[in-house]
């Protein structure tokens, strides 16, 4: 099967809620030597948004968004050890504490940003999903991190994004530490309004922008 084909059919699998046929196509695409970054960019992500969109319009129900999911966890499985054989070896350019933040379960956007952020040399402490606040910012004093990324796909959960930030000012880590968020309700507007450092719209600029802040 040609590398497009194979393409179509991670993708197709994955909206469609076949986690084996997702792993064997993604697999496939690999041996063909397609890139991992390819796979991710150009058909997983742009697959969940779609599976998104259906849930929305009440096409699909909860047990399809999971099935998705462990479509796309799968898959991530066979990249994520590509992705990190790609790594350049150059000095680590900084150390991130991400998660998603307090009453919010979804981990494969986070996940992704880990993954593509320990792939480009940073050192990451991740701490999972539904994070609280307490333990970002005493991982942020314990690892020394210059960095932090919260996650939030929740309009109930993006507010915790904002006690992160003022409880990390409360301890006196502020000054020392950058944050960056995202997920899907969060925006540029509301980092700013929150007293982010930065926002990124997905792992790729979230690597550009972990790049920048830590200068
Ligand atoms: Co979930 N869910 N969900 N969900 N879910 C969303 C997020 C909705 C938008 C779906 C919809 O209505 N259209 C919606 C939220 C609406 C809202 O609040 N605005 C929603 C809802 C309502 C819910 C529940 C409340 C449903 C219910 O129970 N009734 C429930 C919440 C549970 C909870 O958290 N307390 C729920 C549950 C689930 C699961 C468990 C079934 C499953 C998650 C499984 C898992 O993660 N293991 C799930 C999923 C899969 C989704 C959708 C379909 C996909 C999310 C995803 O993985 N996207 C999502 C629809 C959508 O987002 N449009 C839907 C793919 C990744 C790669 O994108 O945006 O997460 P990402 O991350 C990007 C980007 O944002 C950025 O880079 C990432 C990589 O490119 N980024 C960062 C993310 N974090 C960053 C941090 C940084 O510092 C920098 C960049």
């Amino acid at each position: 099967m040609m590398p497009d084909e194979l393409l179509l059919q991670i993708q197709t699998s994955l909206i469609d809620g076949d986690p084996d046929a997702t792993l064997e196509a993604t697999r496939k695409a690999l041996a063909a030597g397609v890139e991992p970054l390819r796979i991710i960019n150009g058909v997983l992500v742009p697959g969940m948004r779609i599976v998104g969109e259906k849930f929305s319009c009440g096409e699909y129900f909860l047990p399809n968004l999971i099935v998705s999911a462990n479509s796309m966890k799968l898959a991530m499985q066979v990249l994520e050890p590509e992705l990190r054989a790609r790594q350049q070896a150059v000095a680590p350019p900084g150390t991130v504490v991400i998660g998603t933040v307090r009453g919010d379960i979804h981990e494969i956007g986070k996940s992704l940003v880990a993954t593509m952020l320990s792939a480009n040399g940073f050192a990451v402490h991740d701490l999972g999903v539904d994070v609280p606040v307490e333990k970002f910012v005493d991982t942020v004093r314990d690892s020394g991190a210059n960095l932090v990324g919260l996650s939030a796909l929740l309009t109930t959960t993006m507010g915790v994004q904002k006690l992160v930030i003022e409880e990390l000012a409360r301890a006196g880590l502020r000054d020392r530490v950058k944050v960056m968020v995202g997920g899907a309700p969060v925006s540029r507007n509301w980092a700013a309004a929150i007293g982010a450092d930065g926002y990124a719209e997905d792992a790729v600029g979230a690597i550009d922008l972990a790049r920048r802040l830590a200068g």
